[in-house]
């Protein structure tokens, strides 16, 4: 039986991608793809209790040491390792609003080291493709909700969105996000369409993160 597709959204804060995961979900279902239960699946996932743990942080209840945090959000992917491959093997399409790339991102922009934060995540279910919201730190601060979370802020934004750039790598797809909802859906479908078509043909194993796209090695 041919795999399922494993699709991944990144971005800053209010970049969209909650919108967007809710869309792509919903354009897939109408074409018929097979689609896991429940999407789109996000990190994290504030309903374990780890990610109970990561909910009091966010919303500044709890402190955390950085290191503590990151193998917190890194432990909160490894508890639905399982489940995503078994999704996979059984020809469902998964989407997740946020990945490991976010988990480097945040981490490396608060001074942890890049080798470091990739480590926790190393062999993680590899994404097919990585969609990438791209939206300046400007227009995300300026829309509804902006800073009611710990690292809502420009600086902090800022620093996450130079360690994307350091990511993005093969596989990854920077789509324009501003605009109209339904015309950034219409750009991300033109990304995503190819991929679940390409991965449904060609009856592969789901790969282990990092491998291509980004060196598992960087200074
Ligand atoms: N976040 C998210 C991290 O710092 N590390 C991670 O591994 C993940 C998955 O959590 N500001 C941060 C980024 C966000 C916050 O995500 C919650 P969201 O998608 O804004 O609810
Ligand atoms: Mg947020």
């Amino acid at each position: 039986m041919p795999r399922g597709t494993l699709i991944v959204f990144e971005g800053l804060d209010r970049c969209g991608k909650t919108t967007q995961t809710r869309l792509c979900v919903e354009g897939l279902s109408r074409t018929g793809v097979k689609l896991a239960a429940g999407l789109p699946w996000r990190f994290p996932d504030r309903t374990t209790p780890i990610g109970e743990v990561l909910n009091t942080y966010l919303t500044s209840k709890t402190e955390l040491g950085d290191e503590a945090a990151h193998l917190l959000f890194s432990a909160n992917r490894w508890e639905k390792a399982a489940t995503i491959r078994e999704a996979l093997g059984r020809g469902e399409t998964v989407v997740y609003d946020r990945y490991a790339y976010s988990g480097v991102a945040y981490s490396v922009a608060k001074g942890l080291g890049m080798e470091w934060c990739l480590a926790a995540d190393e062999g993680l279910p590899r994404p097919d493709v990585v969609v990438f919201l791209e939206v300046g730190v400007d227009e995300a601060r300026g829309r509804e909700g902006f800073g009611g979370e710990r690292f809502e802020e420009a600086e902090t934004q800022k620093r996450v969105g130079a360690v994307f750039d350091r990511l993005k790598g093969e596989g990854w797809s920077v789509v324009e996000g501003s605009g109209r909802m339904e015309e950034v859906a219409e750009r991300v479908k033109a990304v995503v369409w190819p991929v679940v078509q390409a991965v449904t043909g060609r009856d592969d194993e789901v790969g282990e993160l990092w491998g291509q796209g980004v060196r598992k090695r960087q200074g």
